[in-house]
This record gives structure tokens, sequence and C-alpha cells, in this order.
């Protein structure tokens, strides 16, 4: 019996081994990928170490760095700025490519196999997400590096979830700077994925070179959510699962997109919207997403639109910024909050006008200036 045992024990000992080591390195990654489950057992860098580590390459400090711009203690906050504005010089060398569409159509799995592509080609990858709903938990981060397995374990490639508990705006502002540190931190191609239900894909796009809108082969625009504003905001349209029976209702998903973007205006001026079939699954049409994008950026960069289109969003980005505190000040002011349910109540009756009910408010927040 013990001699049994013990063959048992010889034969099977080197895998136990190989899995616990294996098992350690994935943990190893994770600590440093995921970094916002440890925030508090290392002591915090200095900003010339946040900046150094960027700059190095790594990764560790970046994860570290991401950290602290997610971070929402004011203290934080100013730290988190200084790093910023210390590493601009080294932004901008990035492709910055969206992907959207909605729940089920395939984002993941696309992003898995083309994120796993473009690592072929020698490029490094960043995947940042813009989801508001999200959970930061060990098991929403596990959760994502389960669906990019192949991804996640790919030294070349970086992902980070979106933070959570936080507004849109506060979630599409974290990502943003997310995409400066990373592309600070040397990585050439940042894709960021947010799911097309709401307002997410409008902040997608306002960050973002190139945007793809991933559809599903006759599930119907309106089954898909799509509203026509999304599809005029694509540089690309993928016609996703593309593969096995899905083919033929793919071609003809594909004919009725291109007849219904004639009579839209394009996201780009000068660039056509392309529409393409595509499988994730299978891999189908990734190489010629890749060279399409490739397309874009060498028939626009020459022009200095993408340059043009950045220094837009930048401006487009301060007046956000600006909007959404002034909003925030507004509806914290004790003065603006004692009055506003008595005023609400007051233009339900007819008692006032909305006009003058916000005259009221303005003037009572603007009077302790
Ligand atoms: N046949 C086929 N199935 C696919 C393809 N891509 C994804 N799927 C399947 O579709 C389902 C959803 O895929 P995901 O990649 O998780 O979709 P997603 O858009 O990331 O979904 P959310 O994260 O929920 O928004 C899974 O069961 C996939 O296996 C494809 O190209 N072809
Ligand atoms: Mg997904």
């Amino acid at each position: 019996m013990q001699a049994l045992a013990a063959t048992t024990w010889r034969r099977y000992l080197p895998a136990l081994i190989r899995a616990v080591a294996r098992d350690m390195n994935q943990l190893n990654h994770e600590a440093s990928d995921g970094e916002a489950s440890l925030p508090h057992r290392r002591r915090s860098l200095s900003p010339d170490a946040y900046v150094a580590g960027v700059l190095a390459g790594d990764r560790g400090v970046l994860a570290r760095a991401i950290t602290l711009v997610e971070s929402n203690s004011p203290l934080h906050e100013a730290q988190a700025q200084e790093v910023l504005r210390r590493l601009l010089p080294h932004t901008g060398r990035a492709k910055r490519i969206g992907i959207t569409g909605v729940p089920g159509v395939g984002k993941s799995t696309f992003i898995e196999n083309f994120g796993c592509f473009l690592a072929e080609q020698g490029r490094k990858l960043a995947v940042l997400t813009i989801d508001p709903s999200s959970k930061r938990s060990g098991g929403s981060i596990l959760g994502d590096k389960t669906r990019m397995e192949r991804l996640s374990r790919d030294p070349r490639a970086f992902i980070r979830p979106s933070p959570a508990g936080d507004s849109l705006g506060g979630v599409a502002r974290r990502t943003r700077e997310t995409l400066l540190l990373c592309e600070a931190g040397g990585f050439d191609t940042i894709l960021v994925e947010t799911v097309g239900v709401g307002q997410s894909e409008t902040a997608l796009r306002s960050m973002v070179d190139f945007f793809v809108l991933l559809l599903l082969p006759g599930a119907g625009d309106e089954l898909q959510g799509i509203k026509k504003g999304i599809i005029e905001m694509a540089d690309a349209v993928l016609i996703n699962k593309a593969d096995g029976d899905n083919r033929l209702r793919a071609q003809q998903a594909r004919l009725e997109q291109e007849s219904a973007l004639h009579c839209l205006q394009s996201a780009t001026p000068g660039w056509k919207t392309e529409v393409a079939l595509c499988s994730g699954l299978t891999g189908e049409g990734v190489p010629e997403t890749w060279e399409l994008i490739q397309r874009f950026y060498l028939r626009m960069e020459p022009l200095g639109l993408i340059a043009k289109r950045r220094q837009e969003q930048s401006l487009e980005w301060l007046t956000d910024l600006v909007r959404d505190e002034l909003l925030r000040r507004f509806y914290h002011d004790p003065k603006v909050k004692t009055r506003l349910p008595a005023l609400q109540q007051a233009l339900l009756r007819g008692d006032t006008t909305a006009v003058r009910a916000a005259q009221e408010l303005l003037e009572a927040f603007g009077s302790h200036l």
C-alpha cells in the first residue's frame, strides 16, 4: 500500500509542482495588473518613482500609477495630476482604437483574437474598458481574464478593467488618463471597449482615433439597440459571428448596412465608413480589420487629421470637466439643496415657470460664490 502511494506521488509530483508554479505565476500577474485589489499593502511611491517606472516600462509601476489616477482621495488626485503632467510629453504615440457593440455581440472574443494577432505582429497592446456598471472585485478581473485567456497570458499585452463604483463621467475620465499612462509606458496600440447600450459609446468616441462597431448578422437594428447616432459614429462596422450557418445572413446584413450608411454622414471627414465581415471565434476577417485600420492612419495622419481630432477631443474634455464639476458643486450647494424641493413642487403646481425656478436656484448658488 505504502509502495503504491510512493509510486503515485513520484508519478504526480512533477505535474503538481508545475501546476502550483503556474498558479503562483498567474497570481503574480494578477497582483501586478490588478493592483487595485491590494491598495493598502505597499508604501506609496513618489511622483519621481511613478514617472521613472512608467517610462521604463515597469508594468507593476504602471498598474500602481493607474490605481493612483483611479483613487478618489484628494491627496492622490494631486499626485496623479503631477505624474500625468510630467508624462504628457511621452504620450500620443499609440493608435487609439475603440470597440463597441451590444452585450453578447462578441467584443471580448474579438479582442482576444485581434489582440493576439496584433501581439504576433510585434505590437504592444493595452486593453481598457469603459463600463460604469463593473464591480472591481477579484471575481470581475478573473472573469475578464478568463474570457480573454490567451491574451491575458501574453506578456506583450496588458488588460485593465474599468474602475468600479463611479459615474460614467468618472469612469470615462479615468479611462482617458489610463490611456495616457499606457502610452507613456510604451504601449503602441490601445483598444478601449465599451458595451453599446447607453451613453458610454459617446464617451468612447471622444477618446479614440478609430471607432469600430460590432453588429450581429440578422438581429435587426432595433433588437441590437442600435441607434442611427451610433452607426454615424463608426469608422468601421464589422458584422461579427460571420461563421458557420451565419455566413449568408452576415453577407445580407453587410449589404443592408452599406446601403444604410449611404444616407449618413461619415464619422470622420474624408473617410468612408467601411462594412466588413469577421468572426472573432475563427479569426476570419481579423487581419483584414487591422489592414483597414492601418489604411485609415495612412490616409489621415499625413493630412494632420489625427492630431486635429485629438486636439478637438482635448478641448471637449476640458469643457466636459468644467461642466461636470460645476454641476456637482451646484447640486451639493446647501442653499440650492434647501430651495430645490420647494421650487420643484411650485413648478409642478403651476405656481412658477421652469425659467423662473432655474433663475432663483442660480441666484441662490451665485450669491455666495
Ligand atoms: N459563432 C460565433 N460565436 C461567437 C463569436 N464571438 C463570440 N461568440 C460567442 O458569443 C458569446 C458572447 O461572446 P463575448 O465575446 O463574451 O461577447 P461580448 O460582446 O464581450 O459580451 P459582453 O461582455 O456581455 O458585452 C459567447 O458565447 C461566444 O462564444 C463568433 O465570432 N462566432
Ligand atoms: Mg465582453
